[in-house]
């Protein structure tokens, strides 16, 4: 075997189906193994697009995703899909193509820089790893190393860059890691038993998730816990639907365009004990570090990275390990307080319930025009089945998502926002539909972020990957257009621009495009149709530009950030 085989086999060692990238000099003796291998190769549009991909794929199967470009410009296109990555610990691996070591420092084309392989540095500042395979007898044990620190500890992407010259000799020692890397399992037990403790004795106590749940498909046991200790549960936006919104105890999102449920119990009332899991207390589930958010009595902080314990927030409990297993532990610990104790009531339930019927809003009181964006995301919700897979681009979109749309099934809302990037949920969700099987996936886009990425909608037709679009088109960048205003900032550069024709855009990429203009004409039957031709499709939605969208803690934060 050569090194690029080497590379290739470690990769599927790891069950690992598709790789996402576009091909180049750099890069082909990869791509011949690729050619040779079992591997499917999705060839994108732009290498951003192939790194989304590959995010949106590995968040779907809980996999590692794989993205490849060659050397130079299709590298450092790949910047922000990693940082992407990263941002929300996503274990993705970018594979980057490099001229032969001879010619290092020559001034080759597309070599990277005077520093020859500098593209090494410039993955360092946004994965967990970026190395060179300067050695090809150092392939295996390397692509090893990146595969095992992807998945474990926190996980999230690294980077390796491939030397052509390297890649395609021979391999005196072809034997490699045989096994699948599997997560950290640690817990500590004397935290854990302090937790519970705490927990018993609140009276108005709850339960912060953040994406760490996501990541370590926690959702059975936050549930099961939630429920024997009778504790409402809110989550982060990233996290939103891990435990299903209908469930009596769900206070929804807290945070950006977060639910009223969740602001009324936690802000406007008093919690006296919080259990946060798997959540860094970032701007966005803090709404800009709300001090209201603080329990009066204590904070338990459970998180994988130590780092995120105690950065936001002092600390009470901090405990160090992976969401399910310490929660897991969580339950066993509060089943063996329990047989000492009378098991809970259901008194927190009915509160969660009240609250309910006091805040939140019904859709009757929308008007039918123009059409109003809360009123598209829930014909939406309405039209799709329960089981569809949603992705959420930045900008107002998400915000009526995240505020608007009902998940009950978890792991089914995915949005890039550690990162916030444009252009994300674009391409993220032909990843994700590759891994989905036959559930339905909608990825939900502003026309500004359609128009970053949107070019991949050739990609999914070039595969047929049937993802449904849904353009929220209000021809301008609405959430600076509305951040401004609520922010008091003066029109500078401009937000708004000319109407697109996205049906034709659509059709031009080989897609199904269907203009929508008016509330109903997104239904079931619709809907249905489209499920089940499973062909690539746009849906151009015309919608009201001035509706104000639930933006407003981003709008206190950027008071905070930016003065
Ligand atoms: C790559 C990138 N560039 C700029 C921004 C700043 N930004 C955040 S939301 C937004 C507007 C998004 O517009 P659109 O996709 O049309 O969605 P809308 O808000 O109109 O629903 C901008 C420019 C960003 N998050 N990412
Ligand atoms: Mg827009």
């Amino acid at each position: 075997m050569n090194a690029a085989e080497v590379i290739v086999n470690s990769l599927e060692k790891q069950g690992v189906e598709y790789v996402f990238g576009v091909p180049g000099g750099a890069i082909e003796p990869l791509n011949t193994a690729l050619y040779k291998s079992d591997l499917k190769v999705i060839v994108a549009k732009h290498e951003a697009g192939a790194a989304f991909m590959a995010d949106g794929y590995a968040r779907v199967s809980g996999n590692i995703g794989v993205c490849c470009s060659t050397a130079g410009p299709g590298a450092t296109n790949m910047v922000t899909g990693i940082a992407s990555s990263f941002g929300d610990s996503i274990p993705v691996i970018a594979l980057t193509g490099q001229v032969s070591t001879s010619l290092f420092g020559k001034g080759a084309i597309q070599e990277f820089s005077v520093q020859s392989f500098g593209i090494v540095s410039v993955f360092r500042q946004i994965a967990k790893y970026s190395d060179i395979i300067i050695n090809e007898n150092k392939a295996g044990e390397m692509i090893s190393k990146a595969r095992r620190l992807a998945l474990t500890g926190r996980t999230g992407p690294v980077h390796l860059n491939l030397p052509a010259d390297i890649m395609k000799r021979e391999v005196a020692d072809d034997r490699f890691e045989r096994y699948s890397t599997t997560q950290v399992m640690g817990f500590d037990r004397e935290g854990v038993k302090a937790a519970v403790k705490l927990l018993m004795a609140a009276k108005r106590p709850v339960i912060l998730v953040g994406w760490g749940t996501v990541l370590s498909r926690a959702d059975e046991d936050i549930r099961e816990f939630a429920e024997l200790m009778d504790i409402p549960v809110a989550t982060s936006p990233k996290a939103k639907g891990i435990l299903s919104e209908s469930h009596p105890l769900s206070l929804g999102v807290l945070g950006f365009a977060g639910s009223p449920v969740a602001l009324e119990y936690i802000i406007k009332r008093d919690v006296d004990v919080m259990l946060a899991i798997g959540t860094s207390f970032n701007e966005f589930v803090t709404s800009g570090w709300d001090k209201r958010l603080l329990p009066m009595k204590s904070l338990i902080h459970i998180d994988i990275d130590c780092n995120e314990i105690g950065k936001n927030y002092y600390v009470d409990v901090g405990i160090a390990g992976d969401a399910k297993v310490v929660v897991h532990e969580l339950i066993h610990e509060a089943l063996r307080m329990h047989k000492a104790r009378r098991i809970l009531g259901d008194n927190r339930r009915r509160e969660v319930q009240d609250i309910r019927d006091k805040v939140e809003v019904k859709s009757g009181e929308l008007g039918d025009m123009p059409y109003h964006p809360q009123r598209l995301i829930m014909d939406l919700a309405e039209a799709m089945p329960e089981d569809t897979l949603y992705f959420a681009d930045n900008g107002n979109s998400m915000a009526w998502a995240i505020r608007y749309l009902p998940i009950t099934q978890p792991y089914s809302f995915h949005v890039g926002l550690g990162f916030a990037s444009m252009g994300f949920a674009v391409a993220a969700a032909i990843g994700g539909k590759l891994a989905a099987g036959n559930r339905p996936v909608v990825a939900l886009v502003g026309d500004g972020s359609f128009l970053m990425n949107g070019t991949e909608v050739a990609t999914a037709v070039n595969y047929n990957i049937p993802v449904i679009w849904v353009i929220m088109n209000n021809s301008m960048l609405g959430m600076v257009y509305h951040g401004r205003k609520l922010a008091g900032i003066p029109e500078g550069i401009e937000s708004g621009f000319k109407p697109v024709d996205f049906v034709k855009l659509a059709e031009g990429f080989g897609a199904r495009g269907i203009r929508i203009t008016k509330p109903g004409e997104i239904n079931r039957e619709m809907m249905a149709e489209l499920i089940s031709a499973k062909v690539p499709t746009v849906l151009d939605v015309v919608i009201d530009p001035e509706e104000v969208p639930p933006i407003h803690s981003r709008i206190t934060s950027l008071e905070k950030l930016y003065t």
